[in-house]
């Protein structure tokens, strides 16, 4: 393996014992379901991470306890340019705090709302992105990853990179459907079938789509009507903006019902749209 070019992934580090009298603290970046985000610098290396800041009172009301060692366990072992990494995390009285890295230029959905939708380009990017570290996580077989717009943040390169906000440990259709994200589910998640690492694939179609054109394609004004545009695959592209066909053809390729004939990890790279619009190296702004 190549010399490591982040202090903090070294042997010395990576099973250090860390404590708050490491970190300086710098403005806060977000809050999450269980906690609040702050970037922070690693005072030896003057490294700069998001410290994620989780009060143990909400690890005991929500009876998160087991699931957030065990996300620690797995998310520290996934070492993906296009996954977030995990350095670390520490405890004092009150608090666990998780040492993550620290992405530059933040969310990858506020870019889309400012720029209402992407280029082709860079969208094809995003998606190779994705592929690649879904791809990834499948051989470790971690899967049901939320890929949705908002878990998706950008470095200063403007290289994407899926971060767990942590919210996958509630259960998944009731925090849905209330929180009002169906737009990303599969068919058989919505119908509360079985289900496998296609969920995945199916929501890349979606992602596409949502960076091509703006909007999810089966967004509606009520959850029911929604559910119904998934079950039916009510799918149709707009004539504005105006998307090449070879974008069409993977998008339609992916939102398919029968999830054994989406087209798999291997073959979306592939793709034409991917050959001919992404770039390889994932960099893009
Ligand atoms: C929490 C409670 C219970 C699991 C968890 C795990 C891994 O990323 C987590 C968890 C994240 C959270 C960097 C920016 C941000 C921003 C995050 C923080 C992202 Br904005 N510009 N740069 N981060 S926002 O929270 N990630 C994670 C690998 O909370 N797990 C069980």
């Amino acid at each position: 393996m190549a010399s490591q070019q982040n202090p903090l992934d070294e042997e010395e580090n990576s099973k250090r014992n860390w404590s708050l009298k490491d970190f300086e603290i710098g403005k806060p970046l977000g809050r999450g379901k269980f906690g609040r985000v702050y970037v922070a610098r690693e005072i030896k290396n003057k490294y700069v991470v998001a410290l994620k800041v989780i009060f143990k009172e909400q690890i005991e009301k929500y009876k998160i306890h087991h699931q957030l060692r065990r996300e620690m366990e797995i998310q520290s072992n996934l070492h993906h340019p296009n996954i977030l990494r995990l350095y670390g995390w520490f405890h004092d009285a009150d608090r666990v705090f998780l040492i993550l890295e620290y992405a530059h230029n933040g969310e990858l959905y506020k870019e889309l709302r400012k720029k209402g939708y992407l280029s082709e380009k860079q969208a094809a990017t995003y998606i190779l992105s994705l592929t690649k570290a879904l791809a990834y996580c499948h051989e470790k077989t971690v899967i049901h990853r939320d890929i949705k717009p908002e878990n998706l943040l950008l470095d200063h390169q403007g290289r994407l990179k899926i971060a767990d906000f942590g919210w996958s440990v509630q259960s998944s259709s009731k925090r849905r459907t209330m929180c009002g994200t169906l737009d990303y589910l599969a068919p058989e998640m919505v119908e509360n079938k079985a289900h496998d690492y296609a969920v995945d694939n199916w929501t890349l179609g979606i992602l596409c789509y949502e960076f091509l054109y703006g909007v999810p394609p089966f967004e509606a004004e009520s959850q029911i009507d929604t559910f119904r545009r998934i079950r039916n695959v009510d799918l149709s592209f707009p004539s504005t903006p105006s998307i090449s066909s070879d974008a069409k053809n993977l998008i339609s390729r992916l939102l398919v019902k029968d999830s054994s004939r989406r087209l798999s990890l291997e073959k979306i790279i592939e793709h034409p749209w991917i050959i001919k619009n992404a770039n390889p190296m994932g960099i893009c702004l």
